[in-house]
């Protein structure tokens, strides 16, 4: 059984994705974070830490994107989400993970949530915090002038990345980043993927629900 605590539009859609890109089998329990589910005490009975993803297995829960993505690209090693466990291919897709979840979306928690950070000014905090996500896209960008994905051929990478670039709308960064033109391409070809389509459009309606 594999069951992804997912809030709309958050970072969990990456889970989400590789879920669906893997194959497998799995349920999708949404909770509402606008509506303080994850802070409820039947969602910390699952992830203490109050944040989504977390997937329960069979052996218990996972949290962390960077944990939960790779755990399930080797449940379906018949997808190619991801190079080999030990191979040189592998640590690079581990490095891109990393500096997704570290640099991008710490980057973005900054732009997106500046009123959280206690004592700050959230307009500074927010002005400093748009412009490292600018500049860690712009890598990504330079990155993708050679190449279709990440690690050259589609990964699971790939699908994280997606996420933060469908969040460059959030009103607090959209029209406050560099142009991205080979980000641009890319979110293109992978929403021309049937599977993360349908998604985000079930996303979407979610997101309207509130
Ligand atoms: N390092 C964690 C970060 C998880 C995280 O920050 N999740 C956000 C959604 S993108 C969340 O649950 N926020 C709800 C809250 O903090 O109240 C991961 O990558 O899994």
């Amino acid at each position: 059984m594999l069951r992804l605590h997912h809030a709309p539009m958050a970072c969990s859609l990456a889970s989400r994705f590789a879920l669906a890109e893997a194959g497998l089998t799995h349920e999708v329990a949404v909770v509402r974070t606008a509506r303080g589910e994850n802070r409820a005490e039947a969602y910390l009975q699952i992830n203490p830490r109050g944040k989504v993803p977390a997937l329960q297995t069979d052996d218990g829960v996972i949290t962390e994107s960077t944990a939960i993505l790779p755990f399930i690209a080797d449940l379906a090693p018949q997808a190619g989400l991801l190079p080999p466990a030990g191979s040189f291919a592998r640590a690079q897709a581990q490095a891109w993970l990393s500096f997704l979840s570290s640099t991008v979306h710490a980057a973005y928690t900054g732009a997106l949530r500046a009123e959280a950070f206690e004592g700050c000014d959230p307009t500074a905090v927010r002005a400093v915090h748009v412009a490292r996500v600018g500049a860690a896209l712009q890598e990504v960008d330079a990155h993708l002038a050679e190449q279709d994905y990440l690690l050259g051929d589609f990964s699971l990478c790939d699908l994280y990345l997606l996420v933060f670039l469908l969040w460059r709308g959030a009103p607090a960064v959209a029209g406050k980043l560099p142009p991205l033109p080979n980000l641009d391409a890319f979110q293109q070809r992978m929403l021309a993927r049937p599977a993360l389509a349908a998604i985000l459009g079930e996303e979407m309606k979610l997101m309207a629900e509130g």
